[in-house]
């Protein structure tokens, strides 16, 4: 990636944004160790007490099993952290477990998209990392178990699919469900098994071409007849990834298909979705039909849209947008899932240690080489430290007013959170964006433009 301006002197983004300590190299070399070690911290907690399951419990020391039996999501959620942050013995340990113990052979129905980005996006990456042949087996394994779940009258996906019997059900989906190119190209790649592409290509094509007037998306589909079933459209929750693959399948497989789609999406999403409030810029809710603001609801979620814009080229727009994303997580130390921005009120305030403005914060450094985004990160991340580390691991905020904790650590705080610090703290030879593309639960995956479908 080129770094498109000259680093500069650590600076604030916007008045709002509280004044932020430097960051020097030697700084930064500092941070990302001990991003590394917290990172052991918790991998360590999951390691002592929930080794083989789902995911840990932090406060209870207990495990959770999504389905009441294992997919050792966090431990294939982790195993590219492990390996990007030079941790062999753990990764070893990892893939072994991984490779022995997993059975995708199970009676239970699964969230179709949740297991995608994370099981189905972990062992790919994992694959491409370490090459070990177990862990494509496991991922062609289950992509074949999967993928009924593209056979629906519209291509669209239908929400849950039966790993054993390959039954599906649940007929509402949304934008981001139905947007899993990068997971299901790549495997289509390493396996030489084109329709998994084609399939999952049809399925967010079928989004786009259901587009308004305006080029805005809805929140909620039927996978049956394709009618839209709620027309808001935003960034936030269900719509999220939809703009985010638009872009990554232009990256990963240079399909002039995705390109179009997402010229056309994301110059629509920036003409309605903006607001401007007291000077700051907040990206809200429309009718996806009239373009009329619904609603002023941002929150963690909506905050990996800079990262996005600042990936894609749109930088001024990125900086301005972060800096609300800022702003709205340095109120309590921690960011609500929902924030009002004209109110200026907390609408949803927990935080289960999402990623999306860690995220944000090293594409924006990445792509300017301005240093006040380490400064932003070295923030969010002793912010992170003192409200949601716990003796045996992180754990997720119900309240980021009061900062409560709960009893939940999701895998995706070692696939992401945890994985984006480190990379702005570490050198850009840590992960090259030339080379590969992060994945909504930020697995990287190899592009490979010169093979695609
Ligand atoms: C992750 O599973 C993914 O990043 C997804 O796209 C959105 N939700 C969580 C993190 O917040």
């Amino acid at each position: 990636m080129l770094l498109l301006l000259p680093a500069a002197t650590v600076r604030a983004a916007s008045a709002a944004a509280p004044p932020l300590a430097p960051v020097d190299a030697a700084q930064a070399a500092r941070l990302a160790a001990s991003v590394r070690a917290e990172f052991l911290h918790a991998w360590n907690g999951y390691r002592r007490y929930a080794w083989g399951h789902d995911e840990l419990r932090p406060l209870s020391r207990t495990a959770r099993d999504w389905y009441g039996e294992p997919l050792l999501m966090t431990p294939i959620d982790a195993l590219d952290t492990l390996v990007l942050m030079g941790l062999p013995a753990e990764a070893a340990e990892a893939r072994e477990l991984i490779a022995t113990q997993l059975s995708f052979d199970r009676d239970i129905d699964v969230k179709h998209f949740e297991i995608v980005i994370r099981v189905l996006g972990g062992l790919l990456s994992a694959y491409e990392l370490t090459h070990d042949e177990r862990l494509l087996a496991l991922a062609a394994d289950l992509g074949r178990r999967l993928s009924p779940a593209f056979d629906s009258p519209t291509g669209l996906p239908w929400v849950y699919v039966n790993l054993r019997t390959g039954r599906t059900r649940g007929s509402e989906t949304n934008p981001a469900e139905s947007a899993l190119l990068p997971e299901y190209g790549t495997l289509a790649q390493l396996t030489g098994e084109r329709a998994y592409y084609d399939k999952a290509m049809r399925a967010m094509t079928a989004i786009y071409q259901r587009r308004s007037a305006l080029g805005l998306v809805g929140e909620r589909i039927d996978v049956e007849s394709g009618a839209w079933t709620r027309p808001t459209s935003h960034i936030g929750a269900r719509i999220d990834s939809y703009y985010e693959y638009l872009w990554k399948c232009w990256r990963l497989f240079a399909a002039p298909s995705c390109l179009a789609m997402w010229n056309s999406s994301i110059a629509a999403a920036n003409r309605y979705y903006p607001e401007n409030v007291g000077g700051a810029l907040w990206y809200g809710q429309v009718d996806m039909n009239t373009g009329r603001h619904t609603g002023s609801e941002y929150g963690a979620l909506e905050a990996f849209f800079p990262g996005l814009l600042a990936y894609s080229g749109h930088v001024a727009r990125a900086r301005r947008l972060q800096a609300s994303s800022f702003a709205m997580w340095s109120v309590n130390g921690a960011e609500p899932d929902s924030y009002d921005y004209r109110a200026a009120r907390v609408t949803e305030p927990r935080y289960p240690l999402r990623p999306e403005i860690v995220e944000s914060t090293w594409y924006l450094y990445r792509i300017t080489g301005d240093a006040y985004y380490r400064a932003m990160g070295a923030q969010l991340f002793a912010d992170l430290k003192r409200c949601c580390r716990t003796p045996d691991g992180y754990a997720a905020l119900s309240d980021v007013t009061t900062h409560t904790q709960a009893d939940e650590m999701p895998s995706f705080v070692l696939a992401e959170t945890f994985k984006y610090f480190y990379l702005l703290f570490s050198p850009p030879a840590t992960l090259d964006l030339q080379r590969f593309v992060l994945t909504t639960e930020a697995h990287p995956l190899r592009r490979n433009t010169a093979h695609a479908p």
